[in-house]
């Protein structure tokens, strides 16, 4: 039985991952981080009773800051495979700390890399670092002749988190040439689910659409409604992340889509799964979404109740999307296109989800989250919500 070790296991892909991992016969260990309240919410139904000793799934305390945690942990583990997954993620926040996103998501990689080392476990240990598209930066001159990045196209971060993130990606590298070490990246484009963190634009966009369509929102404050991603399923991209294990030589490889789409036609696309036909207005930070019409036997079917002729009117002519610079970035990566073909050949990746199948999947969960927070309204709980 092979044994892995998932640091971030409480976020998206920490979650998919061990699931993928346990269905595969994985004993997988995960690093869990303190915090006042709950955080597991998204592997709570992976969880074993540790008093039973033979359980396949097991979380520890720990943090990626913290070098004599990560190397007792990897003591105790002894894993086949790590994959660190764990870091502080969102790209605008990485501008509000930048220090904490080197610590984690640039050092904390070399504490991984480097506690292998000093555990001598360079020839058991295979590592995993999630790098990312933001490497790019989105810089057009840097695109390849067909105008996608790919595993040679140069390096142009716009951010603190991208910053620290090249610095794990070089790291991993340097640890591969220096030390033999089986140490890869996978540079993955942005991936998403119905478990994607709420203030990630994808998910804000199906909350909020979910809430709007049902009642319980009036409007979606978004920032750059421009913004071009390569969007995939995080249950396509974990599978991804395993095969790059896998393979008999350690190299870096580009998981995307390869196809790109617009932060409004992601809006749009999310609105029409309920029927709601948007209409834009306006420019720049006046540019509005407006409610044009209703396809009420499309909103029977994501619902499963019916508008009446009133509450349809009434929506009508509403705006149901504004711009808020808040949500501007200092520096912007304007559009991320990536280049699946080593993949693909290679690995013989081949994802599942499509773009539609992505959004059907989003709204669907989160068309249920809300009608269970309806519910609780109704029973007397209110139900907050942070806009961010
Ligand atoms: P999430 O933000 O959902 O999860 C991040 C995980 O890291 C959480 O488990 C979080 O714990 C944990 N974490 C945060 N800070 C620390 C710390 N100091 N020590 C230990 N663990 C910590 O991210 P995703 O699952 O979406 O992404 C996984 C990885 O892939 C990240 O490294 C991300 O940067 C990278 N990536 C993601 C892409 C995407 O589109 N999703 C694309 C390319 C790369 P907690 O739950 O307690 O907050
Ligand atoms: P990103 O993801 O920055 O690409 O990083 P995010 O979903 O945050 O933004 C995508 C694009 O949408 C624009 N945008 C907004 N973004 C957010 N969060 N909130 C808004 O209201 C909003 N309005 C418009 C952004 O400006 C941006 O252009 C994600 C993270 O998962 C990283 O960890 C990962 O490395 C990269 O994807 C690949």
């Amino acid at each position: 039985m092979k044994t892995a070790l998932i640091t971030g296991v409480t976020g998206q892909d920490g979650s998919y991952l061990a699931e993928l991992l346990l269905e595969k016969g994985y004993k997988v260990h995960g690093i869990k981080r303190r915090a006042s309240s709950f955080n597991t919410q998204r592997v709570d139904h992976l969880y074993q009773d540790p008093h039973n000793e033979s359980i396949r799934f097991k979380m520890h305390y720990g943090d990626l800051t913290d070098s004599m945690n990560i190397i007792r942990i990897i003591q105790e583990v002894q894993p086949d495979e790590i994959y660190n997954l764990g870091a502080m993620s969102h790209v605008k926040v990485s501008f509000d700390s930048p220090e904490y996103v080197a610590n984690v998501d640039g050092i904390g990689t070399l504490r991984i890399l480097e506690a292998v080392r000093i555990l001598g476990l360079e020839k058991k240990t295979r590592i995993y670092q999630a790098s990312t598209s933001e490497l790019y930066g989105g810089m057009p001159e840097n695109k390849n002749e067909n105008g996608f990045y790919d595993e040679n196209s140069p390096f142009y971060p716009r951010s603190p988190y991208g910053a620290a993130k090249i610095y794990g990606f070089w790291i991993t590298k340097n640890y591969r040439e220096a030390y033999g070490m089986f140490a890869c990246n996978g540079i993955l484009f942005n991936h998403e689910s119905p478990r994607r963190g709420e203030t990630f634009v994808t998910r804000k966009i199906t909350m909020a659409v979910a809430a709007i369509a049902l009642g319980m929102q009036d409007c979606l404050y978004l920032g750059n409604l421009e913004a071009l991603r390569d969007w995939g399923h995080a249950k396509d991209y974990v599978k991804a992340m395993w095969l790059i294990l896998q393979q008999e030589k350690p190299e870096d490889f580009v998981i995307a889509t390869g196809k790109t789409t617009k932060v409004r036609d992601f809006v749009q696309m999310s609105f029409e799964h309920v029927g709601f036909k948007i209409r834009w207005e306006g420019k720049g930070v006046n540019e509005v979404g407006i409610l044009d019409s209703i396809d009420n036997d499309k909103y029977l079917l994501a619902t499963g109740v019916s508008l009446s002729e009133v509450e349809a009117s009434k929506l009508l002519g509403q705006v149901l999307v504004k711009v808020d610079p808040t949500y501007f970035r200092p520096t912007e990566v304007d559009l991320l296109l990536g280049d699946p073909t080593k993949s693909k050949t290679q690995l013989g990746w081949e994802p599942e989800f499509d773009l539609n199948g992505l959004v059907n999947d989003m709204m669907t969960s989160d068309i249920k989250l809300t009608q269970k927070d309806l519910h609780l309204v109704e029973g007397g709980h209110p139900v907050y919500r942070q806009s961010e």
